[in-house]
């Protein structure tokens, strides 16, 4: 038995709007708006809920320490962790602000990961993303492995590497930028990895926006986790869908089982890239491809219809069910797309709508917000800390939030030391919830 266990990022109590994602609309168009990290992690929680009660198992990674005043250090801001983030709000805003994000939400971009059945060793393998590309993601890649580490510590069964060298453009943004067919989460699949453009290469004059994910990274993480070469395959982005807005590739495609949904324009061969899907995998598949026409690339980003979650349900005989953002019934065209979807026929039978849209403001989807881990019963049991959902450990940590979030936060207030005081008290409350010792800085001093 193999499961499909959904890791989502709890959204740490500074999340707030600045705007520091180049590249992603929502985020540019967010910046200033007042926050509220109450209702963002609580909305969170409420999703985690809809998948539990679809039969699905679900487990959460623990926020990372904001403000960061480690980096701040780096960043020449001395004295005392007080002064540290006083000194920046009055220096550089805008570095504070990085140092502040709550961006390890967004836990599709923490690592790469590969199930045992794709492995040549028999483990599970995870690369955490550098995420070299923005400084505020840049930050998360220490942490995210020690997390990482915790949970899946079991040697045995799991590999944690090192995050790929960063430097230059070396990014690598995670499972966002990579899909996995396969006839059942317990069969060897094929994994696509999809790119914006080797790191290598010049004359890229004209772009909209730079991509962020690197061929190099890619072909590094297939490598680095025993793939078979001949089920792996490495895709580029469009350069339409990149300068669109599809800042990762999970804005315009998902994948489950043998189902691929995606925008017609989401890869740079357009029509080959679909054929050289089909003809990588030695098993049937099955495409729902929305055409231009049908959903202009512009309406697929504003709503936010690919960034679903497409699941299996447990039980109901390969039927699933789609995850999808409140936006997109807001948006006529990725509605009808999806209800049509439903209504074919096909093995999605099923749409869950979901309010996320504190989330949303920053361009973080129900796909953002979860990493995909295929697990065996055995290597379920393996996991270390106490990460994995009930409801009872659900309404411990709702009441967690109600008690320890603030629901009203501005730029302004990241300068406060108070912040920074609450939130690590609530961090090391979060340990003792999810079992995880003692795994942040802060409580190692
Ligand atoms: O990296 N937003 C995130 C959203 C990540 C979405 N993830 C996936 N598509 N898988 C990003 O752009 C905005 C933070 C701010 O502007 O304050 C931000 O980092």
């Amino acid at each position: 038995m193999t499961f499909e266990v959904n890791f989502d990022g709890l959204v740490g109590p500074t999340h707030q709007f600045s705007g520091l994602s180049e590249g992603n609309l929502a985020s540019l168009a967010s910046r200033g708006r007042v926050s509220d990290p109450r209702a963002a992690a609580l909305q969170g929680l409420s999703k985690m809920r809809r998948l539990m009660r679809l039969g699905l198992k679900q487990a959460v990674l623990p926020p990372h320490e904001r403000p960061d005043v480690e980096t701040l250090r780096r960043l020449g801001f001395p004295g005392s962790d007080a002064a540290v983030v006083e000194a920046a709000a009055r220096a550089d805003p805008l570095l504070l602000a990085n140092a502040s994000s709550a961006s390890s939400m967004w836990t599709a971009n923490a690592a790469t990961v590969s199930p045992s059945a794709d492995c040549a060793d028999g483990r599970v393998h995870l690369t955490p993303a550098n995420l070299a590309a923005k400084l505020h993601r840049s930050i998360e890649a220490g942490f995210t492995t020690r997390a990482l580490r915790t949970i899946f510590a079991d040697a045995g069964r799991f590999v944690v590497h090192d995050p790929v060298p960063a430097g230059g453009a070396m990014g690598d943004e995670g499972a966002a930028n990579h899909m996995r067919l396969a006839p059942g989460h317990d069969a060897p699949g094929v994994e696509v990895f999809v790119y914006g453009r080797s790191a290598f290469e010049s004359g890229e004059g004209g772009r909209r926006f730079a991509p962020r994910q690197a061929k190099e990274a890619s072909q590094a993480v297939a490598r680095l986790h025993g793939l078979d070469p001949s089920r792996a395959l490495f895709l580029r982005q469009a350069r339409a869908a990149v300068d669109a807005g599809a800042f990762h590739n999970d804005v315009v495609a998902v994948a489950n089982g043998r189902l691929l949904l995606a925008h017609e324009l989401a890869f740079e061969d357009g029509a080959a890239a679909f054929e050289a899907i089909a003809r990588a995998c030695p098993f049937e598949i099955g495409f729902a491809i929305a055409r231009e026409t049908q959903v202009p690339l512009a309406e697929a980003v504003a709503s936010y219809l690919f960034n679903s979650q497409l699941v299996a349900r447990p039980g109901a005989g390969g039927a699933m069910s789609l995850i999808l953002p409140e936006n997109v019934k807001g948006c006529a065209a990725s509605l009808a797309f999806a209800e049509d979807l439903a209504a074919s026929g096909g093995p999605i039978d099923e749409l869950v709508f979901v309010d996320l849209r504190e989330s949303m403001w920053n361009g973080g989807g129900p796909a953002c917000l979860r990493l995909r881990v295929p697990l065996t019963a055995g290597e379920l049991r393996a996991l270390g800390g106490r990460v994995v959902l009930d409801e009872a450990l659900l309404q411990r940590l709702e009441e967690w939030v109600r008690r320890r979030y603030r629901d009203r936060l501005s730029a302004a207030d990241l300068g406060d030391p108070l912040l920074l005081e609450e939130s690590r008290a609530a961090l090391d409350e979060l340990t003792a919830l999810l079992d995880l010792g003692s795994i942040y800085s802060f409580q190692q001093r």
